[in-house]
């Protein structure tokens, strides 16, 4: 295999630790590491001075480093490894991301939960991940169990079929969403999970929230459907069951009182029967446009 190991780095102490297990775990390889680096401190000349391919970011973020990263690839590399520059990921467990695909797999992802080391991953950002896995595994049917790991090998040609412009962390989504679209062969492979050397970058909340609004449009985009028929068909109900009193009255004595109430059911079921044929419309729409 020739692979190239693609890590961003922003101001990670742990960098030369990362480095050396790279090399030595694949020694019996064809390897080139390239670092994508926006640090303040010495990481790159570290990174270097242990034979990593540099590249200084000009823009900013964890997704807009591995989209610059990706365009630096040798020719030559038919497998792509990606993972941190904080010493959580082994890449000890390279090999192990390595053997699927060459079984046949296109992405391989390393599931972290089963061999976390205790305090790795806080409480917090276990639980968002695990929100964030289960909305994927149920709009698009990957069974996955950790969404947002950021240890993956993939093959060349696989990843250049992937549209990846999320330039955060939702980056880490994007390409789940991406491969599962193309239909890529998705396989999730157990690996170790260490502290963190150094600051964390992730900014929980915002990067949560960033996220879960990422999944949302990609499958607004892929699936409108999925969105927009149950907005529509909750507004219709509540419009409904609204409406059915003032619908009876009406039929019973011939008036009807709650005037401002019979207008607003009106307008509920107007406007959710819009968004249901919205959603169909547009689901209409996309079908055409794959097909051709
Ligand atoms: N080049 C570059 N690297 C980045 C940027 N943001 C994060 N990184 C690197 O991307 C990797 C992942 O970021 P982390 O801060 O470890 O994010 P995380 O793994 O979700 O969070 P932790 O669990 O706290 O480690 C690390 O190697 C960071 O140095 C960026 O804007 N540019
Ligand atoms: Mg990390």
């Amino acid at each position: 295999m020739n692979i190239s190991v693609v890590i961003p780095t922003m101001d990670e102490p742990a960098i030369e630790g990362v480095l050396h297990d790279v090399f030595d775990a694949l020694r019996q390889q064809t390897v080139e590491v390239i670092v994508v680096d926006k640090s303040q401190d010495e990481t790159a000349l570290k990174a270097s001075e242990l034979g990593a391919k540099i590249i200084h970011q000009t823009g900013t973020g964890y997704g807009d480093a591995y989209i610059t990263g990706f365009k630096h690839i040798s020719k030559d590399t038919d497998t792509v490894v990606i993972l941190d520059g904080d010493y959580t990921y082994d890449p000890y467990d390279i090999p192990a991301l390595l053997q699927p695909i060459h079984d046949g797999a296109d992405l391989v992802i390393g599931s972290r939960f089963a061999l976390m080391d205790k305090g790795a991953m806080s409480r917090r950002n276990a639980l968002g991940n695990r929100m964030i896995t289960a909305l994927v595994r149920s709009l698009y049917h990957v069974p996955l169990t950790d969404s947002q790991s950021g240890m993956r090998a993939i093959r060349r040609p696989a990843l250049d079929r992937l549209k990846l412009q999320s330039p955060d962390m939702p980056f880490a989504t994007e390409m789940i969403i991406e491969a599962q679209k193309e239909g890529l062969a998705i396989v999730e492979v157990p690996i170790r999970y260490r502290n963190r050397v150094g600051q964390a970058k992730l900014d929980p909340y915002k990067d949560a929230l960033s996220i879960l609004f990422t999944t949302v449009r990609l499958v607004r985009d892929y699936n409108p459907i999925v969105i927009f028929l149950p907005i529509g068909l909750v507004l219709l109900l509540i419009g409904f069951g609204y409406g059915i009193g003032i619908f009876i009255e009406y039929i019973n004595t011939g008036v009807v009182t709650r005037f401002a109430g019979a207008i607003l059911s009106v307008l509920l079921i107007l406007t959710g029967l819009q968004i249901v044929l919205f959603g169909l419309l547009a689901d209409i729409v996309l079908t055409n446009l794959r097909r051709r």
